[in-house]
């Protein structure tokens, strides 16, 4: 199916899903003067939008015939599934852009069903709040159909920055995924930090100044030399030789213990330090630990 280009302010743009984020992407379209077609499960959440212009369709699949581009954003993939299996046959001739956290897999399964019904398929991840939505502090992952990503690249640009990842429509969640759990992993071991921190009478909210500093600081290198040397499997001694390191970590156990603070994540990378120099790398960094990581260690 051929996909016009866009005229970016013309495109008429329906919204499957007017959560927090759903009416922010509304919104947005309807502030940049596309006729905007709304549908939500609770059709009250429909009201604001259709004060601010809107039009409302009384059930998903009215909504999706109402334009050729249909951006999807539920809460998770099974709810989805729920709404696009209402779309149906409305789906044909359509570009479906999912906006839909989920995963890899779960995105290849939505570009099936879009292929199954005759639509062109982009997925997308959306790694801002809804506020941002509109501004370049909104990141977001596309995936999916060059051809309907192309078409609509403009469009999709109004809510925010944007990187298109191939044709595989699971590449946009991938990233999305490791940006999400990146992100959970820095700040759970941040959070059992500040208990520690709280337990020796230091201001947390002071502490956490001191480390936003040293991140905006230190880590960008850090983060890009690690992402280096994993690629090229050739680990350098970031943060000092992992020998040195390693002599730190009973003493930095021991301390969370006596304060009743989690040792989980420390006892992790000890174990791991251990490993890779008991086997002959302790002249490596922490970027050194990745080969040991998942192997049953
Ligand atoms: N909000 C955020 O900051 C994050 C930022 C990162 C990306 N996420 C993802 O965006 C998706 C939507 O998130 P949300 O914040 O809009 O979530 P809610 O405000 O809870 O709205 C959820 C909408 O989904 C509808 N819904 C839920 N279950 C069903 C269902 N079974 N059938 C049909 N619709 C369903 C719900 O409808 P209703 O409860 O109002 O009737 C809302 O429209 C999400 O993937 C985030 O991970 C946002």
């Amino acid at each position: 199916m051929a996909t016009t280009p866009s005229d970016d302010s013309a495109t008429p743009i329906t919204v499957l899903g007017l959560g927090a984020m759903g009416s922010a992407i509304a919104r947005t379209f309807l502030d940049r003067g596309h006729p905007v077609t709304v549908w939500n499960r609770t059709a009250a959440k429909a009201v604001p939008l259709a004060e601010a212009g809107a039009a409302t369709a009384a059930t998903a699949a009215e909504a999706a015939a109402a334009s050729p581009l249909v951006v999807a954003c539920l809460l998770d993939h099974e709810a989805a599934e729920e709404v696009l299996a209402d779309v149906g046959g409305a789906a044909a001739g359509k570009v479906l852009v999912n906006l839909t956290s989920g995963s890899p897999a779960q995105a290849r399964e939505a570009a099936r069903w879009a292929g199954e019904h005759g639509a062109e398929y982009i997925d997308g991840g959306i790694m801002a709040d809804p506020p941002d939505l509109g501004t370049p502090h909104a990141h977001f992952s596309f995936s999916g159909s060059r051809a309907a990503f192309d078409a609509h690249e403009a469009t999709l640009r109004e809510l925010g920055t944007g990187t298109y990842y191939g044709a595989d429509a699971g590449l946009a969640s991938v990233e999305f995924m490791a940006q999400v759990a990146t992100a959970y992993e820095l700040l759970i071991g941040f959070l059992h930090t500040l208990r520690l921190v709280r337990a020796e009478g230091a201001d947390p909210a002071e502490f956490a100044d001191r480390v936003a500093d040293s991140v905006a600081d230190d880590y960008p290198a850090l983060l890009r030399g690690i992402g280096k040397a994993v690629r090229d499997g050739a680990f350098p001694p970031d943060m000092g030789p992992l020998s040195v390191q390693a002599a730190l970590m009973d003493d930095l156990i021991d301390h969370r213990r006596s304060l009743g603070v989690d040792t989980t994540r420390m006892r992790e990378v000890k174990h791991l330090m251990d490993r890779r120099i008991a086997d002959g790398h302790g002249d490596e960094g922490f970027s050194g630990l990745f080969p040991v990581l998942g192997d049953g260690s």
